[in-house]
């Protein structure tokens, strides 16, 4: 009998209805999962997101595989998932994550690119802020807001995706990296994808005249590679980004700016919300926190901690 050849190290690059497309090396194989469940580490809900590094027996004939076995993950990108009630990894193994936001069409909202950066400080991978569709003329606010981002040491940058502009910037903090690419429905994240790995051809959406946002056209995450570029993940937009439950504590640590304040409260279970001697507050007050910042922590310690 011929012994059978040692399963390979792949990466996850997307999966709909449990059939994988699994990069090894450089050729891209459509696995299926060996028996009903998956070995890994780590309890998980959802057994595989793009980024995922597996084990897989190939066939090199037919481009096909087993995946035997899930390696452990060394970051996860998780959102709470409402219509499901679990949290769902977007993507693993990142480098960093870029929350997309446009000038207009659909209007900017802070909230959600701080709920993002929220889901990724406590993941523990970098974040940045693209400001894209530049060519509609951001106004004096919005960009007094990305000032604001740059200063908590966000690396912030402005484009339009669909004129090519700006992009090369985005190329270059991308190089070697896997790059997850996040934000409302018809921010432009799959036209910046395209812009960025032009291979990737991913279907782009109209907006709605009538409700002034996209249309959902990214069904599911999926990562594209490029020897250049690392590793680039498109996911489907969603009207809210709901974060897993935070306990108050953990929720001011993924506000870079809060950090050092909530260790001189008063009361160590302070949440900064309402408590005599609270330190953030007081750095507020100085004008050391932007209100609107202040305003997004506020909105998530209501919705999202225990
Ligand atoms: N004016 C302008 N329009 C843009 C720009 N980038 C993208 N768009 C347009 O915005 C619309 C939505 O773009 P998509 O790339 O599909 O947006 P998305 O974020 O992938 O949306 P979902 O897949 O639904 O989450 C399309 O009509 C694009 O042509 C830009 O830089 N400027
Ligand atoms: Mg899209
Ligand atoms: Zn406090």
């Amino acid at each position: 009998m011929s012994e059978k050849p040692a399963p390979q190290l792949g990466r996850v690059l997307h999966g709909i209805n449990n059939i994988f497309t699994v990069r090894v090396e450089d050729k891209s194989y459509l696995c299926r999962l060996k028996g009903k469940r998956l070995s890994s580490g780590d309890r998980r809900y959802n057994a595989l997101a793009p980024g995922d590094e597996v084990y897989c027996e190939l066939d090199a004939t037919q481009s096909t595989g087993m995946i035997t076995e899930a390696a452990p993950r060394r970051n996860a990108f998780v959102r709470w998932n409402p219509k499901r009630n679990a949290p769902q990894t977007i993507a693993a193994n990142l480098d960093l994550v870029l929350v997309l936001a446009s000038v207009d069409t659909p209007p900017f909202r802070p909230r959600f690119l701080d709920a993002v950066l929220v889901a990724a400080e406590h993941a523990g991978i970098s974040a940045g802020v693209v400001l894209n569709k530049f060519d509609l003329g951001p106004d004096e606010e919005v960009l007094e807001r990305m000032a604001v981002y740059a200063s908590l040491g966000y690396q912030v940058f402005g484009c339009s995706a669909v004129a090519g502009k700006g992009v090369s910037e985005i190329l270059e903090a991308s190089r070697d990296l896997a790059v997850l690419l996040v934000g409302q429905s018809g921010v432009g994240k799959s036209t910046l994808l395209n812009a960025l790995v032009p291979e990737a051809e991913a279907k782009i959406g109209d907006l709605s005249a009538k409700y002034n946002r996209g249309r959902h056209t990214t069904r599911f995450a999926a990562a594209f590679d490029h020897p250049e570029a690392g590793l680039i993940i498109d996911s489907p937009g969603v009207r809210e980004f709901n974060l897993q439950l935070f306990e108050a504590g953990e929720l001011s640590y993924a506000f870079p700016e809060m950090r050092e304040p909530a260790t001189r409260c008063r009361f160590s279970t302070c949440t900064h919300s309402h408590e005599p001697g609270c330190e953030v507050r007081a750095a507020l007050d100085n004008g050391l926190i932007h209100p609107d910042r202040y305003e997004s922590y506020l909105r998530l310690l209501d919705r999202s901690c225990i």
